[in-house]
């Protein structure tokens, strides 16, 4: 059974230039990618991304951060992508995600952690229809 995750390369990994590295990697797990856009997003658009933080102290730096640049939107596609892609981003905080991992290998901050992937079939759905509303 095959589900799909929305993995985003989000404005610092764009700045670091470690797009090709991600999707290097996403490929290499035998991952597919099934839609790729490069987009700078809009403060309504995140805030519906991130929608269950909206109550965090942190909710309003997340924002500018993620609209700060342009970002690179995917949607990814595998056996159990969700999880298989957490699992390539690593822990939320890169200085406690493992070396090996994307945050792992290549962050350092909690507020720029690269990438970002859904975290359960649910929010994928959800996600995905905000990034790409016309995939089928
Ligand atoms: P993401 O949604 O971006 O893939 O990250 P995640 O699931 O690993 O972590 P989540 O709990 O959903 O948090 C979303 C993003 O908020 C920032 N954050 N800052 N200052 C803080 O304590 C704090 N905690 C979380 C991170 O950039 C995280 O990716
Ligand atoms: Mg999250």
């Amino acid at each position: 059974m095959s589900e799909r995750t929305l993995v985003l390369v989000k404005p610092d990994g764009v700045r670091r230039g470690v797009v090709g590295e991600v999707i290097s990697r996403i490929e290499r797990k035998g991952l597919k990618i099934v839609a790729l856009e490069l987009r700078t997003l809009s403060r309504e658009t995140a805030e519906a991304h991130y929608e269950e933080h909206a109550e965090k102290p942190f909710f309003g730096e997340l924002v500018d951060f993620i609209t700060g640049g342009p970002l690179v939107a995917m949607v990814v596609e595998g056996p159990r992508a969700v999880e298989a892609f957490r699992a390539l981003a690593g822990a939320t905080d890169p200085v406690n995600a493992a070396p090996g991992t994307i945050r792992g290998d290549f962050g350092l901050e909690i507020g720029a952690n690269i990438v970002h992937g859904s975290d359960s079939t649910y929010s994928a759905e959800r996600e995905i229809k905000l990034f790409f509303p016309d995939l089928g």
